[in-house]
């Protein structure tokens, strides 16, 4: 296929261990270019040796694409960016995915890109693939896309976003060889992600969600139903569901969404709203091989939850809470603090409290204190900023910008935000995750030191953060060593 297909690359998104799940972005862009006849060849660095990444460049493809979200994943991308660009010159690179979508200029300033496509981009890749292909494409009617004309970056039109009834299986042939890796990965959770809808119907403040996907767009029940029985012919049995709201949020079609997943024995996650948990569907969850949901209930105050545009009351969330008490589904509940505003440090003691009050109601459900992170595209953005928030440094920097390292200035400790987050995770969330031994040896005297800080909201002394990047240095260090020597002896192999 020399020459005339597209590659799609996946970097790492993070440096740590952990169980990649499967690109859906690439893999659903990918069948919508197969569908329109471009030919794909697919890497994922997380679970191919980079020799692979290396012969496809040298089949010199039209483009390399790469699908990018924020945190180190533009790290790992910049550097596969760079080394497609130093092995294959002639092929077009195009950056895709959110982090491009929400920060187009730094990407385009920063990185040695051609293109990048915005927001859901089937239909700008498509047409953009179809002009390298004539080599003299008029990039300027290009919806969504964002371009270099004489030195200059030009941002086109966005372009309305696709009817997910219109797109193709995303688990097409081609992927099949990279799913098996996926699958062959002992599943500490499901590894394979899909999705039912996209959109998502709360309109929260903090999240890209309502400018990037704009309205709810869902598949039909008969799509759907095809989808999961080839899933299943072609041995997947756990999902991970990654709808913004499992089915766009409709209740009856939740519903039937149960009956198709019991009936082709699937375990799943997804993400729920409280307020469309009532017993019949938390039933037909349970039954259907549900193992854990995850909400983000955000704030025990119905003014904030007003602000947030979040469209329930905390009324609501009791009534669904009470609803979910002795499930044998799995929970999540997610808290944010840290919002902009002259509630702000008190919204951070009462998430404090609120997270405690739920520990002791659920002790078995994890709860997560989020920080609130400003990120262009996010409403409440430009609030943050004028606020006092300066954005980061460059790429770099925003790579570094997450819910562990963000600092919010309109509070007294701009760090405690970060610091809730770390806390409550040791607190309510290690077990899954760092309960094996030897990590538990540290993790446990931890975990009894931030449940006691939560409950005095005492963040004094702060010592985890450092010890934790300690302990991520040395396991990076030791990562680095594996890979190192396991790419090595393939490549070794390959000769
Ligand atoms: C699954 C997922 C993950 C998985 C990774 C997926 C994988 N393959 O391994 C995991 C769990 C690892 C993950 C991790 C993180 N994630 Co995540 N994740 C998601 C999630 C739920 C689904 C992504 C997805 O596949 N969607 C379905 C596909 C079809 O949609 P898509 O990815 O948007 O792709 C479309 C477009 O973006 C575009 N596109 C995408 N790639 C490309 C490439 C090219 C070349 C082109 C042209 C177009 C294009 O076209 C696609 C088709 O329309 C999204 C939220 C969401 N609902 O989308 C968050 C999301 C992407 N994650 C996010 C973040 C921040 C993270 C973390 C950094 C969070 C953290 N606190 O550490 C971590 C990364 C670090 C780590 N520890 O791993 C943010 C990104 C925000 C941002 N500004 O970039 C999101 C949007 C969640 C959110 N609400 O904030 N994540």
């Amino acid at each position: 296929m020399a020459g005339d297909f597209v590659l799609l690359a996946y970097a790492r998104t993070t440096p740590y261990p952990y169980e990649p799940q499967t690109p859906l972005s690439l893999f659903g862009l990918g069948a919508y270019l197969e569908a329109h006849g471009v030919l794909v060849a697919y890497y994922d660095e997380r679970v191919e040796p980079w020799s692979h990444f290396n012969e496809l460049l040298a089949q010199k493809p039209l483009a390399v694409g790469f699908s990018v979200m924020g945190g180190y994943q533009i790290i790992a991308a910049r550097r596969l960016s760079r080394r497609a660009r130093a092995a294959s010159p002639e092929s077009k690179i195009v950056w895709g995915g959110v982090l491009p979508s929400c920060l187009p200029r730094e990407v385009m300033n920063e990185i040695d890109v051609d293109c990048i496509a915005l927001g859901e981009a089937e239909e700008t890749m498509r047409e953009l693939c179809r002009g390298f292909a004539s080599r003299r494409a008029d990039l300027s009617g290009i919806r969504g896309l964002v371009w270099r004309d004489r030195g200059s970056i030009v941002i086109n039109p966005k372009r309305p976003p696709p009817q997910l009834e219109q797109l193709p299986f995303a688990y097409h042939s081609p992927t099949l060889p990279l799913l098996r890796r996926y699958l062959e990965k002992p599943a500490t959770r499901e590894a394979v992600g899909y999705e039912t809808s996209r959109g998502c119907p709360s309109r929260c403040g903090f999240c890209y969600s309502p400018v990037f996907h704009g309205p709810v767009r869902g598949k039909s029940l008969a799509k759907i139903s095809r989808e999961l029985g080839r899933l299943r012919e072609l041995g997947v049995s756990s999902l991970d569901i990654y709808d913004d709201v499992l089915m766009g949020g409709v209740a009856a079609d939740i519903a039937a969404l149960c009956d198709l997943l019991k009936a082709l024995s699937f375990t799943w996650t997804a993400n729920l709203r409280v307020d469309l948990a009532s017993a019949d569907i938390l039933n037909r969850l349970e039954d259907s091989g549900c193992r854990w949901l995850y909400f983000g209930l955000e704030s025990n105050d119905d003014a904030t939850l007003r602000g947030l545009g979040k469209g329930f009351s905390w009324t609501q969330v009791r009534a669904g809470l009470a609803l979910l008490r002795d499930r044998r589904i799995g929970t999540v509940f997610s808290l944010i603090c840290g919002l902009p505003g002259k509630d702000s440090e008190q919204g951070v003691r009462r998430s404090l409290e609120l997270a405690e009050e739920l520990h002791l109601s659920f002790p078995k459900a994890e709860i997560q204190i989020q920080s609130f992170v400003p990120l262009p595209g996010a409403a409440l953005y430009s609030e943050a900023v004028a606020q006092g928030f300066r954005p980061p440094d460059g790429l770099e920097g925003w790579a570094g910008h997450d819910h562990f390292r963000v600092a919010l200035p309109w509070l007294k400790d701009p760090a405690l935000p970060a610091k809730a987050y770390l806390t409550s995770f040791l607190a309510y969330r290690y077990r899954r995750h760092l309960s094996g031994f030897p990590a538990c040896l540290i993790a446990y005297p931890l975990h009894l030191l931030s449940r006691w800080r939560i409950r005095r909201q005492f963040f004094g002394c702060y010592f985890e953060k450092p010890l934790y990047a300690l302990g991520m240095a040395v396991l990076r260090g030791w990562i680095a060593l594996r890979f190192f020597c396991r790419d090595g002896l393939r490549a070794e192999n390959n000769r």
